[in-house]
């Protein structure tokens, strides 16, 4: 790759970190009680923040938790910690009939296994607007939409051309009209028998920067690169988009993917792409516009050298600076966001776009902030969090090697327990980063909790970050295995959410309780209102095709309906108002108990019904 000698880095030598480490022994926690009150900034007025919330109390925040390759996501109360929902995305679920109703299946297309890492909301001007959450899925390359006023799935979107779906966030300025998504994984493009010539060889496998249309969720293009697009951002002005590429190598192996000092974060200049797009600069491959995004060949692009391996990208909450993590470099990198523009101009050099290359430790995945000016840095092999002011980053990087040597950046630094990936603290993704808590996502709770066998919770810490320290508070388990989070006040999300659902959204919608059939197709429409199924019983055939329609009659909060088929492997639940459906065939004959699951009455036993299959 072209300029390799006009980047400086600082390749630092581990010993040096000796200092750091120190630092972290029982820091934060340890923190005596009036020191850190007397830090304690405004907001906190001097008391210790507490995360309990007793008793008919409610959480301030609305946790929004990916949930790895449990394909899901899940609604933490913050600072409780509770879990408080799950919301099936790419996968299964029983607890509501996620990938047992039609309704569902039609959005999953046959695949109910998923890869959730990276969940964010929708924007306007900078702060959630409440109106959608997106996920991606790494597996199947998808992106998933919630409409957040009913905290379900409504669309899913499969991308084509691209493998490893994995960074993605929401346009944030002026409000997000685009989502990006990025393939962490390099494929051919078209990955198909039309372009078999390029499975053996890995310089024709492509990473692509997809922009999607957050209302429409179709893909209105891809930006081909060389590199592989791992972890993405957008900035607050809605002129940039950039991802960390770690695979500037094209390698197809560990040593391969290693084999250069630096690799890029690469920047999307947005009107450039509306322009190209505009002036039918792609090609069409597989039903969707690519632009070419690769290096010489390309203006779309900025590409930003950065140490070794980066992993995460974030942007800072007053949109100044973009924060690159080194992974396998123990720094992170500082990109000021206003020198953009002059360095897509070609008046600078990208590498003049870094401000600062802070020391940070060993193995910096992702950075977040508190809105005051500091930044705090998730470091997997120290297991820490690492709290740094990146205004002091910045001046110490002026001074040179010298300055920067006892690191007068470095705020505090905190233990984890262990191997923490992502960290967030409160509305730190939007322009009112809040600074009062923190979670650090552990990968790794080992001891932390009452031995459950071999595998074990992950251990999210929650951590009060309105002093100075950092001070540890709670550690709460979950299941495998979330990887990122955002915290998100409870007044921007509660107002939008709805008790029950506009029953007539749903086309299907029952009124009147009948069965109907055609050929060897029964439909069956029927309501439910506890404790009463709206039939008595349903007859079918042995081979019949069976269609069931329920509708949720009661109107009541909380008041849901379960629909169970025994023997018949069907279990779904309604919520207020809602209508979903299944069909199946009737393959088995005899008399099969149709029940309630969801506990609805003091007769929610005796709501069932009789499901007759004749010969
Ligand atoms: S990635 Cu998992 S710890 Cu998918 Cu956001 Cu960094
Ligand atoms: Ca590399």
């Amino acid at each position: 790759m072209s300029d390799k000698k006009s980047i400086k880095f600082n390749r630092r030598n581990f010993l040096k970190f000796a200092g750091v480490a120190g630092l972290a022994t029982g820091a934060g926690v340890m923190l005596p009680k009036d020191a850190l009150m007397a830090r304690s900034e405004k907001g906190s007025k001097g008391k210790k923040m507490s995360f309990d919330v007793h008793p008919g109390q409610l959480d301030d925040y609305y946790g929004f938790w990916s949930g790895g390759h449990s394909g899901e996501i899940r609604i933490i109360g913050v600072p409780s910690m509770r879990e408080i929902h799950r919301i099936p995305v790419f996968n299964k679920e029983c607890g509501s009939g996620w990938g047992i109703t039609n309704e569902s299946k039609k959005l999953l297309r046959g695949k109910d296994a998923g890869d959730t890492h990276h969940v964010h909301g929708s924007y306007k001007d900078g702060v959630y607007d409440g109106k959608y959450l997106f996920v991606n899925d790494k597996l199947n390359n998808r992106v998933a939409r919630i409409r957040i006023d009913y905290m379900e799935v409504d669309r899913i979107l499969e991308v084509p051309n691209i493998q490893g779906a994995h960074g993605l966030f929401p346009q944030r300025y002026p409000k997000t009209d685009w989502v990006v998504v990025n393939s962490e994984f390099q494929t051919p493009v078209p990955n198909n028998a039309s372009n078999s010539a390029a499975f053996n060889n890995p310089q024709e496998y492509y990473g692509m920067h997809t922009i999607i249309d957050a209302e429409r969720m179709a893909v209105v293009c891809q930006i081909q690169v060389d590199e592989n697009c791992d972890l993405a951002a957008t900035d607050y002005k809605g002129k940039y988009s950039m991802c960390t590429s770690y695979n500037i190598e094209k390698g197809v192996t560990i040593s391969e993917m290693l084999a250069s000092d630096f690799d890029y974060l690469i920047v999307f200049n947005w009107e450039r792409i509306r322009k190209a797009m505009a002036a039918g600069k792609y090609k069409t491959i597989n039903g969707v516009k690519i632009l070419d995004g690769r290096m010489g060949k390309s203006d779309l692009t900025l590409r930003i050298p950065v140490p070794k391996n980066p992993h995460g990208v974030n942007i800072s909450p007053d949109g100044k600076y973009a924060v690159c993590c080194g992974k396998v470099s123990p720094t992170t990198t500082v990109v000021e966001l206003d020198r953009l523009d002059d360095a897509f101009a070609g008046k600078i050099k990208p590498e003049d776009c870094i401000v600062a290359n802070p020391f940070i430790g060993l193995g910096p995945l992702h950075t977040t902030f508190d809105g005051r000016g500091n930044a705090i840095t998730s470091v997997f092999i120290d297991s820490t969090n690492v709290k740094w002011n990146i205004a002091k980053a910045i001046e110490a990087e002026k001074g040179g090697e010298e300055a920067k040597k006892s690191n007068p950046h470095i705020v505090d630094v905190l233990d984890v327990h262990y191997q923490v990936g992502h960290i967030m603290a409160t509305m730190a993704e939007t322009k009112e980063a809040d600074g009062k808590w923190l979670v650090s996502l552990n990968k790794i709770s080992k001891d932390r909790y009452i031995n459950v066998g071999p595998l074990k919770p992950e251990n999210d810490q929650l951590s009060d970050i309105t002093g100075e320290k950092i001070r540890h508070v709670h550690d709460s388990p979950t299941y495998i295995e979330p990887h990122d989070c955002i915290m998100v006040r409870r007044e921007l999300i509660e107002p939008h959410v709805k008790h029950r659902v506009e029953m007539f959204e749903h086309p299907l919608a029952v009124t009147k309780n009948s069965v109907e059939r055609k050929g060897n197709h029964v439909t069956v429409r029927m309501t439910a209102n506890a404790p009463l199924f709206g039939l008595q019983e349903v007859r079918a055939k042995k081979g019949d095709k069976v269609t069931l329609i329920v509708t949720n009659h009661d109107e009541i909060v909380d008041l849901s309906n379960g629909v169970a088929i025994s023997n018949y492997n069907i279990n779904f639940v309604l919520g207020p108002f809602q209508t979903k459906s299944v069909t199946f065939k009737a393959d088995k004959e005899g008399v099969f108990w149709i029940y309630c699951t969801n506990f609805c009455h003091a007769l929610h036993l005796e709501m069932r019904m009789r499901f007759i299959v004749e010969v």
